[in-house]
This record gives C-alpha cells, structure tokens and sequence, in this order.
C-alpha cells in the first residue's frame, strides 16, 4: 500500500490477494535461493507470468534481503529497477526475467524448467504464477501441454484464482472453468488450496517438492483460492481495485486494517 501510494500508480488487488503465498515462496523457505548472490546456480527460479502483480513481489524480495527494503519506495518511478512490470534488463537481482505480456512468462519458465532438467540434468525448481483472467491467453495452454509432454516435474504452476479481472468477474469477461478439469486433463498433479490458509500453501508446496524430488514425471498445479485485495474491506473481491493505487486516506484505512 505504502508503495502503490507514493507511486500513484499501479495494481492493489492482485498483489494483496496473492501475498500469502509470496511470503511461504520467499520467506518460507519454499524457493531455494541467496539473496546476497542471486545468481547461485543452485537457486530455484521464480517467474512472474502475471507482471503487474509485481509490487507483491518486490516486496517479498525485499523482505528476504535481495535488495534494501528503501528501495520499494521507488516503484514505478523514472529508470527505477522495480519497474511497473518486472524488467530483467534494470538489473534487480532475482529477477528471472521481463514479464507482462500476459501468457509469455508461463512459456518461458517452461522454457526454463526444460533446459533444467532435460539439457543440464539439475534439480533446479521453476515456480510460475500466472492470473485467472491470464488462461485466456492461448499461449498458456499450449505450455501447459509441453510442460506434461515433457514430464517436468520439476515445474510448479500457481494460478491466483480470485476470479476477478481488470472488466469484470472472469466468467463474464471469457469464461476459463473448469480450472481444475483442464489442468488435470493437461497432465497436471492438480492441488486446490485456500490461497490465505498458511498450512494449505505449505502443504500444497511440499506435495510439489515432493513429486519434483521422486522423479514422478508429473507437474503441479496449484490453483490458489484467493480474494483480490484481501485484508483491505473497500478492496476486497472487487475488480475495480485491479489496476489502481489507494490515495492517501484510503491507504491509510487499509493499513489500519491490514495485519502487519
Ligand atoms: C497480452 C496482454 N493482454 C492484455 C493485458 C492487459 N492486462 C493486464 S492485467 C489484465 C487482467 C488479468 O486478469 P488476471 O490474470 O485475473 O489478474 P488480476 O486481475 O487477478 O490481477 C489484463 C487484461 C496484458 N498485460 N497482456
């Protein structure tokens, strides 16, 4: 909220609907990373398909200690490394890749978990978040066929179903259910969870982990139950507060409200 403020700009929902599941990826200990040398070959990689739920992100990073936290107050400003979409060539560490253009992250962290564990025979994790209004992008399912054709099971799909998106509720907008059906016809081991129930993520993540370790062959797809804007009562389930910042007094509301 501080950041969305200072920026005048940007996507509240999303990010504080999905904040839950950024803390058990980055604080967690769910991704295998170093803050201080981003660029350990060891390090799992995360990419953020759904670009403009970024401000969560930078966040959870920072928390973690990839860069000092003062540096969140620059979101969005003028040749900022937290650009309003992540953009790999700013150079903030543990940035994986530029993102935005909904449906290309996806593709390319499959790209990623197939250089992994078919070329480089590593154990490496690639972790995707991408939105539900993001699946009528047809690019995303053309990966989530390779990622089964390929038998990734090294690659864990995170879908923030909080069935709102910039127009509209996603039924009305294009209609993408049944979620679960189509990723368990696309060969996904398919986890429905309470996207703001901390032992249902860890426990979604550790299954993952799990089948990626044993050598299943099966990816995973955990479709995260969550509320867009959730925490904040003026927020909460309404897509209008998709793509905009809190003014000054509504930001002060949602930080009263917010459990910190
Ligand atoms: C290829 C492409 N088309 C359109 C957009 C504009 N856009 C940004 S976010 C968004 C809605 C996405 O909905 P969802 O994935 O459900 O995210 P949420 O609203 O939950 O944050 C759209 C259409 C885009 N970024 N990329």
């Amino acid at each position: 909220m501080k950041m969305l403020l200072l920026a005048k700009s940007g996507h509240s929902g999303g990010p504080l609907g999905i904040a839950d599941v950024f803390a058990a990826l980055y604080m967690g200990g769910v991704m295998r990373h170093q803050a201080d040398n981003p660029h350990w070959e060891g390090r799992d990689r995360f990419v953020l398909s759904a670009g403009h739920m970024c401000p969560v992100q930078y966040a959870a990073m920072a928390n973690a200690g990839f860069f000092p936290k003062s540096e969140l107050a620059t979101l969005r400003k003028y040749n900022t490394r937290l650009q309003g979409h992540p953009g790999r060539d700013m150079g903030l560490p543990g940035i994986e890749t530029s993102s935005g253009s909904l449906g290309q992250g996806i593709s390319i962290a499959v790209g990623m978990a197939m250089s992994d564990k078919l070329l480089d025979k590593s154990d490496r994790r690639v972790f995707t978040l991408t939105g539900d209004g993001e699946l009528q992008e047809g690019s995303v399912w053309e990966a989530a066929m390779s990622v089964s054709h390929f038998g990734l099971d090294n690659y864990c799909w995170i879908i923030d179903n909080n069935d709102c998106q910039i127009d509209g509720r996603i039924k009305e907008v294009m209609d993408v259910y049944p979620i679960v059906d189509k990723c368990v016809a696309f060969g996904f081991e398919t986890i429905v969870i309470d996207g703001h129930n901390f032992d249902e993520i860890m426990a979604a993540f550790d299954k993952f982990i799990a089948n990626s370790t044993n050598g299943t062959g099966k990816p995973t797809a955990i479709i995260a139950k969550t509320y867009m804007g959730r925490g904040v009562s003026f927020m909460e389930d309404n897509y209008k507060w998709h793509g905009n910042p809190p003014n000054a007094e509504q930001a002060e509301q949602a930080l009263g409200e917010l459990v910190l």
